[in-house]
């Protein structure tokens, strides 16, 4: 039997597939072969429904204590394009991404050397003012970690204390590699794996759902990558609390991990999305995040396991500091062709999940 069969077989018998097998189907040639087996897996959950939605972005700071090697959005205070943004910007984007027919912010920052948690909860409260119908989706556990710490509160109060002032869900940024190697390499300064995962359960006992994200195709081998989702899986058994996962193609401009590399390439994309789908049997939602991957590789995408294309964005950063050469922002028209065109259903949906629109044409 090759692999593909063997993997038909463990899956059709409701077993599931080990790393070893994962990476015998990560070694394989046949892409289709592969693209076939995930989207499979994919009609099963999903039928032939995309999601997307109308959000935008948020980033309140670039400064942070942090300086990630991958990371050419932050800077340290007074570098030159340093930024904070007041609560009233703040309030003017989210009210203008509201008019706009958004129904999701995404925030997502620096950790900020001056800047009190009180901030961050008075933050909320004033989107939640300003902008009422918005779900707010905010910080990393990165940023709920830093939040406990400059408070000398637990991260039970922390949350507690964000979702009473408006916060709805949390992004699944700061992940990276979960394997202390990689992270000794890429962010030496930032919480561990282990960390990372403790505050997400947390999270998730709190009621909150989550994303999960994993960002590939700079020092990490593939076993750390299978390894980094064999963590997410076991913690998904544990909780249910992840909603989608979002494996982010590294963009090497501007950072310092000096790779000599143009990124990724669209087939080691395709790879990582499909063998996600296949892993990852407890997730129901796969993302192609177009930012990273640019629009064509996310179009291609939903045929190789993946139901959601993540949202109209608006005002990206973090990929474009460090290069991403897709626009800043897409229109839904936009989602809705690239969705049509590979012959799929776009449903628009809200941050939960639920679907708002079907079969919208354009
Ligand atoms: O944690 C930083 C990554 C993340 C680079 O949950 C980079 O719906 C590529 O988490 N190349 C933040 N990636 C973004 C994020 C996210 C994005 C969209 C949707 C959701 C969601 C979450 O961006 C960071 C880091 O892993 N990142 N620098 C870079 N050079
Ligand atoms: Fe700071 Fe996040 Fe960039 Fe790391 S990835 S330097 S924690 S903003």
């Amino acid at each position: 039997m090759n692999i593909f069969e063997t993997a038909r077989q463990t899956i059709s018998n409701n077993g599931r597939i080990s790393i070893d097998e994962a990476m015998a189907l990560f070694e394989s040639e046949d892409l289709l072969a592969l693209g076939q087996l995930a989207a499979g897996i994919n009609e099963q959950k999903n039928g032939n429904r995309v999601y997307f939605n109308i959000n935008r972005h948020i980033n309140p700071t670039n400064i942070c204590v942090n300086r990630c090697a991958f990371c050419a959005f932050s800077r340290t205070p007074g570098e030159p394009g340093a930024y904070t943004l007041t609560l009233d910007e703040i309030c003017r984007r989210a009210k203008a991404a509201e008019a706009e027919g958004a129904t999701e912010v995404h925030i997502v920052g620096g950790l900020h050397p001056q800047l009190a948690f009180d901030f961050y909860c008075e933050m909320l409260q004033a989107i939640r003012t300003s902008a009422p119908t918005l779900h707010i989706k905010a910080f990393t556990a990165v940023e709920i970690d830093y939040f406990s710490r400059i408070s000398g509160q637990k991260v039970e109060q922390v949350l507690q204390q964000l979702i009473n002032a408006g916060l709805g869900s949390m992004p699944g940024g700061g992940a990276e590699i979960l394997v202390e190697d990689v992270r000794r390499k890429i962010c030496p300064e930032k919480i561990s794996g282990q960390r990372w995962l403790e505050i997400i359960r947390t999270a998730h006992k709190t009621g909150l759902k989550t994303n999960a994200t994993m960002l590939y195709g700079h020092v990490e081998t593939v076993q750390d990558r299978l390894q980094h989702m064999q963590m997410l899986r076991d913690l998904q058994d544990e909780t249910g609390g992840f909603q989608a996962f979002i494996p982010l193609a590294f963009q090497p401009e501007n950072s310092d991990l000096k790779l000599g590399t143009r990124g990724t390439s669209g087939l080691d994309d395709l790879k990582t999305l499909a063998i996600s789908r296949i892993f990852l049997d407890n997730f129901d939602h796969i993302k192609a995040y177009w930012v990273m991957l640019g629009e064509k590789i996310a179009q291609v995408a939903l045929a190789f396991g993946v139901n959601d294309l993540d949202g109209t964005v608006v005002d990206e950063k973090i990929g474009h500091d460090a290069g991403a050469q897709s626009p800043k922002a897409m229109s839904m028209e936009g989602l809705i062709r690239l969705i049509e065109k590979a012959d799929k259903i776009p449903v628009e949906r809200d941050t939960l999940y639920r679907p708002l629109r079907e079969a919208v044409k354009v």
